[in-house]
């Protein structure tokens, strides 16, 4: 990795946390903006590149979430920059359903290569995550003439309606927001950590979900069933080996679309291009979004060219789905992956964690906080228990919220998710320095020991 950094790479708080710029904002903040949308940190943001984040008062925050997985290379990546002041010079918009352009068919070329599977492909482009995964299901129910929809424990896809519905935790997100669409059903996950049964493989987890399936629905029933290989707000949970390849055998023995929900796990985030190929797992849709565009709004379903291309003409679409100077900022930002090799970096980034981490558990002991550490290239996670709460496990949300909060305090932004609220997941930038990262994680392990 060869960075050229625009600010420096330092983290700074001043005393007066947050500054008078950012309380100032957050009076203005509370006459103007809805209630409804939260932020995790109380400081305004002026600056942001690499791994640090600039505020309104003069603070420098170490970045380990990058706007939820969002800015992989950095939140002002030079090449991302340039290529999008060079597309709003010529036209920001012209819409691709009226005038079309180059850029929007390069990304889809783009990610048919990138995506897993050497079949003929065909992509189709949005603006986020939740519209991506609304329309991966839109495919396969036309494409297969079915409707019923297997999601799983713990998943999240987004605030729509019908993603709301795929989404499992009620509060905050689907909290008073019902009635949901129908035929969506929810399939026990494999989350190794909080298995009755330690000893469960994944392929008998997978067997658990595929016997639920079978009796609640009917496999000749099932449209779709999608999955995080990865699940992001639902904690960061791994599902044991084996768990994912059995689903997606599962799938394809019985005519359903195997949809991968790479929204937070993919493009070069967990060492390679996406989560799935950890497992060779060839999924029949994928979708993308997050950290596909440096930043800027974009997602994508993409798949096997015979269940895109089976949605009559006009039946996908949207105003701004793939606009110019997001498809101009994805193909630099794609560009940046490879030319750094961001996924080695990503691969780099876990053992540096997990060596570090992993002594502070072993020495916190089995009686300890830290219950488990996980995750893969740079989407890892620590799920904290109650200290000495054994087998229980109980989850920790009260010393997980401190922990974030004493991180913050110091100068390092960290994300908390899980369905208990108890775990923190670290999402740098893939272009982060090892000093900084180092100079981060020495922040945390003193926030966990203030705790335990
Ligand atoms: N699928 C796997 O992680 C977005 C949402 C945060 P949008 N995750 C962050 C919040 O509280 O809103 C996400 C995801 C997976 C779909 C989505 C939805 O992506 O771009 O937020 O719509």
């Amino acid at each position: 990795m060869d960075i050229q950094y625009r600010l420096e790479q330092k983290r700074k708080v001043l005393a007066d946390f947050p500054g008078p710029r950012s309380l100032e904002l957050a009076a203005r903040r509370a006459q103007a903006v809805a209630a409804g949308v939260a932020s995790s940190v109380p400081v305004y943001v002026a600056d942001a590149d690499g791994g640090i984040i600039h505020d309104v008062d003069g603070n420098s925050f170490i970045d380990l979430g990058s706007g939820i997985a969002v800015t992989t290379v950095g939140a002002s990546d030079a090449a991302v920059v340039g290529a999008v002041k060079e597309q709003v010079e010529h036209f920001t918009h012209t819409c691709f359903m009226v005038s079309p352009y180059e850029g929007y068919v390069a990304v889809a070329e783009k990610l048919n290569q990138l995506t897993p599977g050497e079949h003929a492909k065909r992509t189709v482009l949005f603006n986020s995550g939740a519209e991506a995964v609304e329309n991966a299901i839109k495919i396969a129910r036309i494409a297969t003439g079915r409707t019923a929809v297997v999601a799983f424990d713990h998943a999240y896809h987004g605030r729509t309606n019908l993603t709301m519905g795929l989404t499992a935790k009620a509060m905050p997100y689907k909290h008073g927001f019902g009635p949901f669409a129908g035929e969506v059903y929810r399939a026990p996950m494999s989350y190794p950590f909080r298995e009755e049964n330690p000893q469960i493989t994944g392929k008998e987890a997978a067997e658990r979900a595929i016997l639920m399936m079978s009796k609640q629905i009917g496999a000749d029933q099932i449209a779709a069933i999608i999955i995080e290989p990865i699940q992001g707000e639902g904690g960061f949970i791994v599902p044991a080996d084996g768990f994912l390849p059995r689903l997606a055998e599962f799938a394809k023995e019985n005519g359903i679309v195997f949809i991968a929900d790479e929204v937070q796990s993919g493009f070069a985030r967990t060492g390679e291009w996406f989560a799935v190929q950890h497992e060779g797992v060839v999924p029949d849709l994928v979708t993308t979004a997050k950290g596909i565009a440096g930043g800027m709004p974009l997602s994508a379903v993409t798949g096997r060219a015979e269940l895109l291309d089976a949605v009559h003409g006009g039946g996908l679409g949207g105003t701004y789905g793939g606009n110019p100077v997001a498809c101009a900022a994805a193909l630099a930002a794609i560009d940046t992956m490879e030319t750094q090799d961001l996924r080695g970096r990503a691969r780099e980034i876990e053992a540096t964690v997990k060596e570090r981490l992993g002594k502070l558990q072993a020495e916190l002991g089995e009686a300890g906080i830290i219950g488990d550490i996980r995750g893969r290239g740079a989407m890892l996670a620590l799920e904290f228990v109650k200290a000495g709460s054994g087998d229980a496990k109980v989850p920790d949300a009260a010393a997980t919220k401190k922990i974030a909060e004493y991180c913050l305090k110091e100068g390092v932004i960290i994300l908390t998710c899980g369905t208990y609220g108890n775990v923190i997941r670290l999402l740098p930038p893939l272009v982060i320095s090892d000093e900084l990262l180092a100079d981060g994680l020495d922040v945390l392990e003193a926030a966990i020991r203030s705790v335990a």
